[in-house]
């Protein structure tokens, strides 16, 4: 069984590639969802993250269109202008909540946005596939939500599940109980994360926006075997085929192989 699965706000769905038809979905995303999700172990794993959507005080909540609109609808006509709007959240998202370009946010489009922001999560989770091989929040086997990623995907690897977060903050979960054998381990590469981590010949490959890409063992255990400072800033993923790892900086397109010493170490 095949299907195509798009993870989107809230909802991780798989549709029936032949005739577009929706076969399942499961909730828990992100407000906006970057990443690809990842199998291994016949589960599927995703990971997303988006401002404002942690359960701590910085989450973005909206209060009911009654509430809010007695305070700052001052024209008293149903619905906000931007200028009726105060500074916060809202306002920042002006464009976003007034979907049907109308200048005004009307209440229809307040209360669908509401619920959207009280409805995202910021997390990871594993899910197994029903034996219809359907997935559904039933067959969710955890959920775990610290070292999310914004847009670099998380990467399987010899049964492990890795994730890195913006700031260069590495997490190894075991994919069977969704403990994290680390968490939040400092790369010493700061900024934004935004290539997805690949991994070949026992390493993970994590690439940093400002251009370095930190090797690291695919152990229980952090250990840093290198650091390959590019000095270029890189958005795309590296690519791996064979003994060669493409990596595309702003500028130039780098091949590396493996050298004939290590080579000959593998023999
Ligand atoms: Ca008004
Ligand atoms: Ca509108």
């Amino acid at each position: 069984l095949t299907d195509l699965v798009v993870p989107g706000t809230i909802w991780l769905i798989g549709y029936d590639p032949k005739t577009g038809d929706e076969r399942w979905r499961v909730s828990g995303l992100a407000r906006i969802t970057c990443t690809s999700p990842v199998v291994g172990d016949g589960m599927l794993f995703t990971a997303s993250w988006t401002t404002g959507g942690d359960r701590s005080a910085e989450r973005i909540t909206m209060p009911p269109f009654e509430e809010f609109a007695a305070q700052y609808d001052t024209d008293h006509d149903g619905r906000f202008t931007f200028a009726e709007l105060p500074e916060g959240p809202a306002k920042q998202r002006f464009k976003h909540l007034d979907g049907n370009r109308s200048g005004f946010v009307e209440r229809a489009e307040w209360e669908s946005m509401a619920a959207i922001f009280a409805r995202v999560e910021n997390q990871a989770f594993a899910v197994k596939p029903d034996e219809r091989g359907g997935l559904s929040d039933a067959g969710v086997t955890w959920r775990f939500k610290k070292g999310l990623p914004y847009v670099a995907s998380p990467v399987f690897y010899q049964g492990r599940f890795y994730m890195v977060k913006n700031g260069g903050l590495l997490t190894c979960v075991d994919p069977q109980t969704g403990t994290p054998a680390y968490l939040e381990e400092r790369l010493g590469s700061g900024g934004d994360y935004y290539a997805s981590l690949v991994a070949a010949d026992g390493r993970i490959f994590v690439t940093s926006q400002q251009g370095v890409i930190t090797v690291v063992a695919a152990d229980p255990a952090i250990s840093i075997l290198a650091k390959n400072d590019l000095a270029e800033p890189i958005h795309a993923t590296p690519a791996i085929i064979g003994d060669t790892i493409f990596v595309r900086t702003a500028a130039r397109l780098f091949a590396f192989r493996g050298s004939a010493k290590d080579a000959d170490e593998k023999r």
